[in-house]
Order: structure tokens, then C-alpha cells, then sequence
């Protein structure tokens, strides 16, 4: 059964451009129920682990200083179908090739700087939220 709960960031180039607020409120119009909620930032060593998985890819060191560039948020979603709802939401990972009214689409600037991260399975959302959260971080 799929899982009710997905993790996200909002990363360094959405907070910078002043979108918090309105990325915040299309999740939450969209039916997902915010769990757990930070702003806080990444060290290098910190992304590193966080984007492990991407290690061998040839844009491995750029995401990570990226995405230790400044401010992210942090939060767990909660909707039925959470993983998979909230992936369309957020479109596809190249904004060009996001559908049209998601939050790639609106927000994001490049493939890298793409406004939002999503988990991609039930076990990487339990992953991730633990990675930011402890049990009295969320509700
Ligand atoms: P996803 O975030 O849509 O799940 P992944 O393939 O898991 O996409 O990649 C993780 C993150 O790495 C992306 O969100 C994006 O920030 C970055 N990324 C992915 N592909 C590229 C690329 O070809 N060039 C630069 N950065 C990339």
C-alpha cells in the first residue's frame, strides 16, 4: 500500500527568489497537509550525503555546492497517494519539460535550480524526512 506521507526541500534558488510562500500554498492546495516544516541550510557535507545515491554522476559536484548555496526549507507532506501526487505536482526534473501549471514549471530556472526536490518511493520519504526531523519536529 502506498504511503500517506512524502518528503520535500525547497531549495536554495526558490528560497532566494522569494517563493516560499507561494510554493507553500500551492502544496497545500493542492490536498497535501504540512507535517513538518524548517528553514535551514546544507553543508557541502550534508548534501553530499543527502544526494549520496548521485555520486557518480558528472553533475554530482555542482548539485552539492548548489545545494549548499544558501537557505532551503524542509518539510513532510501528508495526503493519500503522497509520493506519486506530489511528483506530478512538482513536474518533471528539467523545467522545460514540466507540464504546464506545476511547480517545476513556475518556479524553477534550470535542470539543477529546479525549485523543489520530491522523494521518489515510500522508503526514500521515510529516509529523507528522517534525515531533516526528529520525532518532535513533526505533528
Ligand atoms: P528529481 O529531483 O526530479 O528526482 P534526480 O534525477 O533524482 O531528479 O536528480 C536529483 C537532482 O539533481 C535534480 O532535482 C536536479 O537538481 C539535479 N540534476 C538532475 N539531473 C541533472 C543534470 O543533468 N544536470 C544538473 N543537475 C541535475
Amino acid at each position: 500500500m502506498a504511503s500517506n506521507r512524502t518528503f520535500t526541500m525547497i531549495k536554495p534558488d526558490a528560497v532566494a527568489n522569494g517563493h516560499i510562500g507561494a510554493i507553500l500554498d500551492k502544496i497545500t492546495k493542492s490536498g497535501f497537509k504540512i507535517v513538518a516544516l524548517k528553514l535551514t541550510a546544507l553543508t557541502k557535507e550534508k548534501a553530499g550525503e543527502f544526494y549520496a545515491v548521485h555520486k557518480e554522476r558528472g553533475f554530482y559536484n555542482d548539485l552539492v555546492a548548489f545545494m549548499s548555496s544558501g537557505p532551503i526549507v524542509a518539510a513532510i507532506l501528508e495526503k493519500d497517494n503522497a509520493v506519486e501526487d506530489f511528483r506530478k505536482l512538482i513536474g518533471a526534473t528539467d523545467p522545460t519539460k514540466a507540464e504546464v501549471g506545476t511547480i517545476r514549471n513556475l518556479f524553477a530556472k534550470s535542470i539543477e535550480a529546479n525549485a523543489v526536490h520530491g522523494s521518489d518511493s515510500d522508503e526514500n520519504a521515510e529516509i529523507e524526512g528522517n534525515f531533516y526531523f526528529s520525532a518532535f519536529e513533526r505533528v
